[in-house]
């Protein structure tokens, strides 16, 4: 199966973090590397990018596995949107839609968070999301740049 993952650092080693968390995650396809503004309360500017997965395991279960791998990386969760060392979140999953007490997917904030769509539509222009039933490349095209600096392939 296909599923989309955001990758985010704003605390630590933040390159190093996410170099790791990219190994571990094996992707087909990953995104160029961004420095983006802070969402949420005031804290530093964001490393983000995004990968493209090809894994067996059902939406909860890779849930499980990133939230393994955070862990991994010292992440500890306090505030809402706060500053973390690495933020794992899953995008979309092929082309299915499920809400449960612990997951949302597509990712509610996909679509207005220019760090994770931006990336993702360059990498897979025509997946379409299950909800706006658009294609990535379409939704993209409403989003502006604010804020958000690409860094190039870095690794
Ligand atoms: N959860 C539900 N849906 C998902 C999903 N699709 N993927 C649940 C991953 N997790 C999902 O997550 C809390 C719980 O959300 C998870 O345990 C899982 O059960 P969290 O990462 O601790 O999130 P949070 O901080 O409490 O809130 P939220 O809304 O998940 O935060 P986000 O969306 O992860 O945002 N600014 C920039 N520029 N770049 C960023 O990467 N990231 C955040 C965090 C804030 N501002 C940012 C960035
Ligand atoms: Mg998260």
């Amino acid at each position: 199966m296909r599923a989309a993952i955001g990758l985010g650092s704003n605390q630590g080693d933040s390159l190093k973090i996410l170099s790791g968390a990219l190994h571990r995650l094996n992707p087909v396809a990953r995104s160029d590397l961004y420095q983006s503004t802070a969402w949420g309360p005031p804290q530093p500017d964001y490393y983000n990018l995004v990968a493209i997965i090809e894994t067996p395991l059902a939406p909860e279960l890779l849930l499980d596995e990133l939230l393994t791998i955070e862990r991994q990386w010292g992440r500890v969760r306090r505030q809402r949107w706060g500053p973390r060392t690495l933020d794992l979140d899953i995008l979309l999953y092929e082309e299915i839609i499920l809400t449960t007490p612990r997951l949302m997917v597509p990712h509610p904030h996909l679509l207005e968070r220019n760090f994770a769509l931006l990336p993702l539509a360059k990498l897979a222009p025509h997946w379409l999301h299950p909800v706006a039933q658009q294609s990535l490349a379409v939704l993209a095209a409403r989003l502006n740049r604010e804020g958000l600096v690409c860094l190039g392939p870095q690794w």
